[in-house]
């Protein structure tokens, strides 16, 4: 294990653990961050911390003091960090920057601090933990690409070439209101950000660890290819000696940069203490059939359907959606639809063995609310004293609720106690969080945005003990450790494209297939590292729709191989047993993520300015499990396609299983036509010259939960099945003259099969 070590020379300390160094340069206030080869791809660095309505002060140019390295231990673990002070005149406060590494953790973790050393207090706005940093990948920065993560779980996250220009976050997703000036050539960032050279697959991530109390922003300027990072402080006050500090920055320049994206995703669960769950849940959600107009008796009908379903959908949870409420904010009335109540019909779920989920947007209230009518003093406001709009939606203007006013607190924990304990749900789905964490003056003025919105989560979590939250339209990086899961894109849709697809800024936060299935393959390596990706609900049906068979499968291998939540959103009583089919495929879940292998790779920016929407989606998922290996690769394009997909190293036996194709025993590469908006699902064997599984069509992953052991034994392949939750299907066996299919009929318990 490499330990970590500090050394000092004329120029000023260095710190390395043999992985990633950190060199300081006294005299000038900045550093470098290198990799393991000594390569400084961060260089010039400064700290920064700016005044609110104030002066900025940087350690540029004013130098840094090194006062000695101190030992550090952390959710990161026991490391060593490097204590810089700026020098800085008597009358401003102090900036001190702290570098630490740990053993094998190829990456540094940097923090700004102040300390008011004046009698008056003074608020902070920002700190920028790194500021002005010249990045060199060895690379102009036009040639790279850049990982653009959005706020919150509506917000496009995508990959950008740098020679294109950034998309800004379009309605509804209102942003945090702090965000770096826009600029020509300027790429911006929440929370995390990866910058690649795709030519030499050499890569930069740098992203804020901690996140509970500052919201953050990352960017590069190509020109002179720059990057900085800063976390907003909001103009939270210190008193005289007091103190205040940034979030916690990683920068990670080890390669590959994917690997570099996980092991933040890693360090901020640590950092941030992430729920760690057993098993990943699947439903059924009422929302993206019904949409508002469901009701009591359709929640039965699809209820009574699922009872006699069991085996085929079996799913944890039924969550009824937006709908049941009497108003946006008036969650504990009903309205005429639902005349037995909530709780009547959390019993009625229970009865027939499935757990109860219930939605709410308990962060605002909409104008036509009694919550809003009888207490508009509970409400965020503007600094003209107006009631602070967190969106518009419902026919109404919706406010956003002070979750620091005690009032407040008392009645959300009294909503979710109802919800709960009386009513006797299992599960909530928390939607238009983010309300709670707008811009705006509050009750307690010393608490920063991200502050106010834990404390509304930390009422939830309290309320709901070991009970299951779903976040969503959540910010991400406080919401880690308080939630069990979280929506990580926009919302699905019955249709392919956003509506408003030719807008001159493509719509990436409206509900559409291809918008959910963006972020759920860019915000992959956020699923059981931060908590249980959402990837939003799987649509099968092939009424009541616009999605074509080939929209819906490319949209069930993403869920499946994604390793998310999985949830149906159908009317399920008319599905025909094919569509139904597809909804088994999927169960029970696996729970471990595919790798999008080409997130880092985008097309040119003329094809990224003639078709917005698909460009800078993954293309390519693999899936290594313990007897195979999955592909999917996906065609984005409008128009029929062939796409060419290289094999890993070796021979291998491929089965495609949408088309229910052997596809032969295949090396180097392959070519595949592949249907607009659809995709190819390989399943690669490994020849283990003698008859063996090259195929199965009960589940998505192809084996690796139905198949659990095959034994030859030189004359027969016995082959032991699980049951999953399709009952009907087929293996696809090799032997001497090829191919066979084996008919597997009514899997419904453990049995061993002769398959040659
Ligand atoms: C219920 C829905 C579903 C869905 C959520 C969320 O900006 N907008 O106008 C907007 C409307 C709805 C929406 C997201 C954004 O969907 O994601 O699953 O629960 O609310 O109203």
């Amino acid at each position: 294990m490499p330990d970590v070590r500090v050394e000092e020379t004329e120029r000023g300390p260095s710190i390395t653990n043999g992985l990633v160094s950190v060199r300081v340069h006294l005299n000038k206030g900045t550093f470098d961050v290198l990799d393991a080869d000594g390569r400084p791809v961060i260089a010039d660095a400064a700290a920064t911390v700016s005044i609110t309505d104030g002066p900025t002060f940087t350690t540029r140019g004013a130098g840094l003091g090194f006062s000695g390295s101190d030992d550090v231990r952390d959710a990161q673990g026991d490391g060593l960090a490097l204590v810089l002070l700026r020098d800085g005149d008597e009358h401003e406060p102090d900036l001190c920057v702290t570098v630490s590494l740990y053993p094998d953790l190829p990456f540094a973790v940097i923090q700004a601090d102040i300390q008011n050393t004046s009698p008056k207090p003074i608020r902070i706005r920002e700190f920028r933990p790194l500021d002005g940093a010249r990045l060199d990948l060895g690379a102009p920065a036009a040639n790279c690409v850049f990982y653009k993560h959005g706020w919150q779980s509506w917000s496009p996250t995508i990959v950008l070439n740098c020679a294109g220009e950034d998309v800004p976050a379009p309605p509804p997703v209102i942003g945090p209101g702090t965000q770096p000036q826009p600029l020509s050539g300027r790429f911006v960032s929440d929370l995390v950000t990866a910058v690649v050279d795709p030519a030499s697959g050499r890569g930069a991530v740098a992203g804020f660890i901690s996140a509970a109390d500052q919201f953050s922003h990352i960017w590069l300027d190509t020109e002179p290819g720059a990057i900085t990072a800063a976390s907003y402080a909001d103009g939270v006050e210190v008193g005289r000696a007091g103190t205040l500090a940034s979030e916690r920055l990683a920068v990670d320049v080890s390669a590959p940069p994917i690997a570099a994206l996980e092991r933040y995703g890693d360090a901020l669960g640590r950092e941030m203490k992430a729920i760690e769950s057993k098993s990943v849940a699947s439903g059924w959600c009422s929302w993206y059939y019904y949409f508002q107009g469901i009701s009591e008796d359709e929640a039965i009908a699809n209820l009574d359907y699922l009872a006699q379903n069991r085996e085929a959908i079996p799913v944890d949870y039924v969550q009824i959606d937006d709908g049941y409420q009497a108003e946006i904010g008036d969650w504990l009335t009903t309205n005429e639809k639902f005349p037995r109540g909530m709780k009547w019909l959390a019993e009625q779920v229970h009865e027939r063995g499935i757990k109860a989920g219930l939605w709410l947007a308990p962060f605002l209230a909409g104008a036509k609310s009694q919550l809003f009518r009888e207490h508009p003093d509970w409400f965020v406001k503007y600094t003209t004293g107006l009631p602070a709009i967190a969106t518009v939606n419902w026919n109404q203007p919706c406010f956003a609720l002070d979750l620091t006013h005690p009032e407040v607190q008392a009645w959300a924990a009294d909503v979710f106690r109802t919800v709960l304990d009386d009513w006797g749900y299992d599960y909530v789905k928390i939607d238009f969080i983010f309300a709670a964490a707008v811009d705006g003056v509050r009750h307690d003025p010393n608490v920063t945005r991200a502050q106010a919105y834990r404390r509304g989560l930390e009422i939830v979590r309290e309320a709901a003990g070991r009970r299951f939250v779903l976040a969503c339209g959540n910010p991400m990086g406080p919401s880690v450790g308080l939630v069990d899961a979280a929506r990580i894109g926009p919302d699905v849709a019955p249709y392919w494209h956003p509506f408003d697809r030719g807008a001159p800024r493509p719509p990436m936060s409206d509900p559409a297939a291809i918008n959910s299935i963006r972020n759920t393959l860019t915000r992959y390596w956020m699923h059981g590292r931060l908590w249980q990706n959402d990837p939003d609900c799987l649509l099968v049906r092939a009424t009541d729709t616009a999605l074509a068979g080939d929209e819906v499968r490319a949209l069930a291998t993403v869920i499946g191989l994604t390793g998310g939540m999985v949830l149906d959103s159908d009317k399920l009583p008319p599905l025909t047993p094919e569509r139904r089919d597809i909804i088994s495929l999927l169960l029970p879940v696996y729970g471990r993520s595919a790798t999008p292998l080409d997130l880092f790779e985008t097309t040119d920016p003329s094809a990224a300015a003639a078709a917005p929407l698909r460009t800078g989606v993954p293309a390519l998922l693999r899936l290594d499990l313990p007897t195979h290996t999955l592909l999917a690769v996906f065609n984005w394009d409008d128009a029929d396609g062939e796409r060419e997909v290289a094999l890993p190293q070796g021979s291998w036996h491929v089965f495609e299983l949408w088309e229910e194709e052997y596809l032969g025993l295949q090396s180097g590469s392959l070519t595949l036509p592949v249907p607009p908006h659809g995709c190819r699902l390989l399943r690669l064997t490994p020849d283990a010259g003698r008859p063996q599984v090259v195929g199965s069509t009960l589940h998505v992953l192809q084996g690796a939960l139905e198949i659990a052991a095959e034994d030859w034994d030189g004359e027969t392949l016995r082959v032991s099945l699980r049951p999953v939750a399709k009952k009907d299907g087929a293996l696809y066996v090799t032997g001497e003259d090829g191919v066979r299919k084996v008919v597997v009929r009514d899997l419904t318990l453990e049995r061993t099969i002769e398959a040659n």
